[in-house]
C-alpha cells in the first residue's frame, strides 16, 4: 500500500480540524495537508517522470516541505531529504550518486545547486523556502488539488536516505513503503498514541528521527503537530503546556535542564518525552526524571532499519538501557563466531524484520557485506541483554547498547565518519597526515576532535584548519578542536591507536 494513503487513513474524519500549528502564528487544516500534497503531487506527475524517479531535496524546515515529502509519496515517487547543512562538495556526491530528476533547493542556494544538477543531468529544478515562497508553489498553484494516490505495493521504493560510510562515500539505504508503513503502525500502538495528543516538533525533517518516527506518528495518529523551525528552548517551553509529546536527541534533554524556566508546571499536559540518535546519559535521565517529574522513553533505530527497539510505554523505563524489541521485529546479539550472545555478553548487534531497508542505493556488495547469510542486517552497534547500568540490575529482555564497532561519532544525533573529515584535512596545505575523533561534550554527547601532523618543516594553525573547513563541510563536521602533534601513536601493525588519543583527550 502507498505510505500516503496508509498515512491518511489515520487524519481526522473532520478535515476543518487544526493539523499543524507554527511558531510563526499560521494554522493548516487536514484539508489544507491534503490539498497542498496533492497540488504538488500533480506538479510532479505533469514532469511525465519515469518510474522510480528521485526527488532530492535541500530545504529549510517548513509545512510545506513536509507536504513536498507527502507529494512525493502520493505520486508514486523516491524521497531525497539532504541535511540542509551540507556544502557544495557533499551536495555534488549525493546528486550525481542519485540522478535525481527533480531537486527542490532553497533561493538563496538555486545557483550553485542547480550547476551541479543541471550538470549531473537533472532536468527540473525547483525552490523552496521557509517562508511560502519559491518556484515550487509557484507551479503548484496552477494544479488542481485533486489527486489520486499512485498505487504502490510494500517493496516498492519510498525514500532514499544517505548516511555516512565508514570506509568511503555515503550510502544511500532505500527504504520502501512497507518499510515505513510497518514501523508506523508498530510505533502508533507501542507508544500508545491517543486521540487528542499534539506532538511538539522542532526536530529536523531530512532524518528519520524527525520525519518518519516523529512526523508520521503524527500523522498516522491524525493527531495536531506544533511546528517549530528549530531546537529553541524558549519555544518549546511556550509550547510544550500545551503539548502531550515531543521528541528529540538527548542535547533536547540537555538543553532544557539547562533553561531556568523549564519545570514541572511547564509540562503538565505531557505524557510522553522520547529520546533517540545517540546516547541518553543516566545522568540526564535521572535529572529529567526528577525535575519535570517525568521519566524519559529511549528507543534505538537507525536510517537503515528506522525503530528497532523501545522502553515500553506502560512498564519499567530503564536508563542506560534502549528497552525490549519493538513487535514484529527481531534483534540478536551475536559473538565473534557469530553464535548468540547470553545476557550480560557484549556482542554485535543483528535485526531482521519488515522494517529493514532494502539495500544500499546502487551498492550490491556493500548491501551483501552488511547483511549475514540468513539474511540478518548487522548494525554496527554493540550491545548486551540485561546486565548492570548505573541505574541497577537490568531485565535480561531489555537491550544496552555498549559502543560501535564502526568508527562512528554521533554529535547531537547527527553521524559523523572520522575518515570521511580526514581525508579533507589530508587534502590541506601542509599536512601530512591526521586522525578524527570522538571526545565527550556536555551538549552535543560528543564532539568531533582532530590530531593533525604537518609536513616536515611547516607550521599549522588549529583555528586556521577549523575556519577552512567550515567552508568545506556541514557545520557539525567541523572539529570543535583541533591539536597539532608530532606524530600519531601506532600499534605494533602501524595502525593509528585512536583509543590512547580517546583517553588522552578525553577530558
Ligand atoms: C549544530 N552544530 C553542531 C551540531 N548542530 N555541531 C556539532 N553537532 C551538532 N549536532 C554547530 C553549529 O553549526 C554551530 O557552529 C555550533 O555547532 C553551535 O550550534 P547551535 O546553534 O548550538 O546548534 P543548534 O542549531 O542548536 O543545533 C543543535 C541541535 C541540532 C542538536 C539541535 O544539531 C539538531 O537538531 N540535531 C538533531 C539531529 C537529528 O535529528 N538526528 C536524527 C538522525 S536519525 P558554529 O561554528 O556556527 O558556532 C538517527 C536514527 C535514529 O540517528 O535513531 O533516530
Ligand atoms: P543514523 O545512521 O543516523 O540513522 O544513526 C543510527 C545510529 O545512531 C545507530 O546505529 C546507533 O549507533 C545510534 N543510535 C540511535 N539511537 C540510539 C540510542 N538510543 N542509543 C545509542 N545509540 C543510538
Amino acid at each position: 500500500m502507498n505510505l500516503y494513503a496508509l498515512l491518511e487513513k489515520g487524519f481526522p474524519k473532520n478535515r476543518e480540524d487544526c493539523a499543524l500549528e507554527t511558531s510563526e502564528g499560521l494554522f493548516y487544516k487536514w484539508r489544507d495537508i491534503d490539498r497542498a500534497a496533492a497540488m504538488m503531487a500533480n506538479l510532479l506527475k505533469s514532469l511525465n517522470l519515469p518510474s522510480g524517479s528521485r526527488v532530492a531535496v535541500q530545504v529549510e524546515k517548513s509545512p510545506e516541505a513536509l507536504f513536498l515529502y507527502l507529494a512525493t509519496l502520493r505520486a508514486g515517487f523516491v524521497y531525497l531529504p539532504l541535511n540542509t547543512a551540507y556544502q557544495e562538495s557533499e551536495i555534488q556526491y549525493f546528486i550525481e550518486n542519485a540522478e535525481p530528476a527533480v531537486v527542490v533547493c532553497s533561493p538563496k542556494n538555486f545557483s550553485w545547486v542547480s550547476k551541479i544538477a543541471f550538470k549531473a543531468g537533472t532536468k527540473n529544478v525547483f525552490t523552496l523556502d521557509e517562508n511560502r515562497t519559491g518556484s515550487l508553489l509557484e507551479r503548484a498553484a496552477h494544479c488542481s488539488d485533486q489527486f489520486n494516490t499512485v498505487t504502490r505495493t510494500n517493496d516498492d521504493l519510498a525514500a532514499i536516505l544517505y548516511t555516512s560510510g565508514t570506509t568511503g562515500r555515503s550510502k544511500g539505504a532505500m527504504l520502501t513503503h512497507g518499510n515505513l508503513g510497518s514501523n508506523a503502525l508498530v510505533l502508533n500502538q507501542f507508544w500508545c498514541w491517543k486521540k487528542g495528543d499534539v506532538l511538539l516538533h522542532a526536530l529536523p525533517i531530512f532524518h528519520v528521527h524527525g520525519l518518519f518516527v516523529a512526523a508520521h506518528g503524527a500523522l498516522i495518529n491524525g493527531s495536531k503537530m506544533i511546528w517549530l523551525p528549530r531546537l529553541d528552548t524558549t519555544q518549546l517551553i511556550k509550547y510544550l503546556p500545551r503539548s502531550t509529546v515531543m521528541m528529540g536527541v538527548p542535547t533536547f534533554y540537555v538543553r532544557l535542564l539547562m533553561d531556568p524556566n523549564f519545570n514541572k508546571a511547564v509540562c503538565k499536559n505531557m505524557r510522553l518525552f522520547v529520546s533517540g540518535s545517540a546516547p541518553l546519559l543516566t545522568e540526564t535521565f535521572n535529572n529529567f526524571q526528577k525535575l519535570s517529574g517525568h521519566t524519559i522513553l529511549e528507543r534505538y533505530g537507525m536510517s537503515e532499519t528506522v525503530m528497532l527497539v523501545s522502553n515500553p510505554y506502560e512498564g519499567a523505563r530503564i536508563g542506560g538501557s534502549v528497552g525490549v524489541v519493538l513487535p514484529g521485529v527481531e534483534v540478536r546479539v551475536v559473538n565473534e563466531s557469530g553464535q548468540s550472545c547470553g545476557p550480560d555478553e557484549i556482542g554485535g548487534i543483528e535485526v531482521r524484520g519488515p522494517n529493514i531497508f532494502k539495500g544500499y542505493w546502487r551498492m550490491p556488495e556493500k548491501t551483501a557485506e552488511e547483511f549475514t547469510n540468513d539474511g540478518w542486517f548487522k548494525t554496527g552497534d554493540v550491545g548486551r541483554w540485561g546486565g548492570e547500568t548505573s541505574a541497577g540490575k537490568v531485565p535480561n529482555h531489555y537491550l544496552c547498547i555498549v559502543g560501535r564497532n564502526k568508527d562512528l561519532i554521533i554529535s547531537g544525533g547527527y553521524n559523523v565518519y572520522p575518515k570521511e573529515i580526514e581525508s579533507f584535512i589530508d587534502d590541506m596545505d601542509g599536512v601530512e597526515e591526521s586522525a578524527v575523533i570522538g571526545i565527550p561534550h556536555k551538549d552535543f554527547g560528543e564532539a568531533v576532535m582532530a590530531l593533525v601532523v604537518p609536513k616536515p618543516g611547516i607550521k599549522l594553525n588549529g583555528q586556521a584548519m577549523i575556519d577552512a573547513l567550515k567552508s568545506k563541510i556541514a557545520n557539525f563536521k567541523v572539529p570543535k578542536r583541533v591539536e597539532i602533534l608530532e606524530s600519531l601513536p601506532r600499534n605494533a601493525m602501524g595502525k593509528v591507536q585512536k583509543n590512547v588519543l580517546r583517553q588522552l583527550y578525553s577530558t
